[in-house]
């Protein structure tokens, strides 16, 4: 990797946005330098290159810092033309796929809400996972008219990444709450592409250790913290 190309992520291992922007640069074949983050003591780089929000991830290109995982995402796609495009060319199509984008982005905001110590607020919070998880199911229906998208024959694009970093690790919540948050009856589409999604051995790399996401995510619940802040 030659300077003129230097790529290091800023993450944490639980981080939904991170494992974003990691599925993105492998996917790119772009190769970077990992730095995790402890949240709970921030480097002086994390500082210094997020300032406003003080928040993981961070890319930084040539020592030049690039904020917020969609934006990141985004900068990835525009930076290495090369290769499989996570984005599609097409304005109109772009666009849907932004939308979709920005749909699973409120979805993944829900799904924090369901460690809420609040009972009442926690049941609200489910119902909006699943009403969101319909929409999304008619709407992927609409994207991928023939059936589930077919992820092993392809690369993965910006909606497989939000797919995976938002419900990759579901099991390992509905273990956490004690609740149903993807049902094969009701979500058949969104059920199976994840399913598949979670065979990729990319995919694989990047999900978060079941062992620690567990203790994590059951911590959370008892103290009632958000999964993400
Ligand atoms: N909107 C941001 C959210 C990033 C975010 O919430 N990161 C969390 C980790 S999952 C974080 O760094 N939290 C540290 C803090 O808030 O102090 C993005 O999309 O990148």
């Amino acid at each position: 990797m030659g300077e003129e190309n230097k790529v290091i992520l800023l993450g944490n291992w639980s981080s939904p946005f991170v494992q974003r922007v990691e599925l993105a640069l492998k996917t790119k074949g772009i190769p970077f330098e990992y730095v995790e983050e402890d949240l709970s003591n921030k480097s002086a780089l994390l500082l210094k290159y997020n300032p406003v929000h003080k928040k993981v991830p961070v890319l930084v290109h040539n020592g030049k810092p690039v904020c917020e995982s969609l934006v990141i995402l985004e900068f990835i796609d525009e930076t290495w033309q090369n290769g499989p495009h996570l984005l599609p060319k097409n304005p109109y199509e772009r666009a849907k796929v932004r939308f979709w984008v920005a749909y699973i982005h409120q979805l993944l905001e829900s799904m924090a809400k369901l460690y809420t110590p609040d009972k009442e607020a926690r049941e609200k919070a489910l119902k909006e996972v699943h009403e969101k998880l319909r929409v999304l199911e008619d709407g992927m229906k609409e994207n991928f008219p023939g059936g589930s998208p077919d992820v092993r024959a392809k690369k993965l694009e910006i909606l497989d990444i939000m797919m995976i970093a938002t419900v990759g690790s579901f099991k390992t919540h509905e273990e956490a709450l004690g609740v149903q948050i993807l049902d094969p009856e009701r979500n058949p589409l969104a059920f199976s592409w994840v399913q598949a999604l979670n065979e990729l051995p990319v995919v694989k790399e990047s999900n978060p250790p079941y062992e620690k996401l567990i203790a994590l995510l059951q911590s959370l619940k008892e103290s009632g913290m958000k999964f993400y802040n």
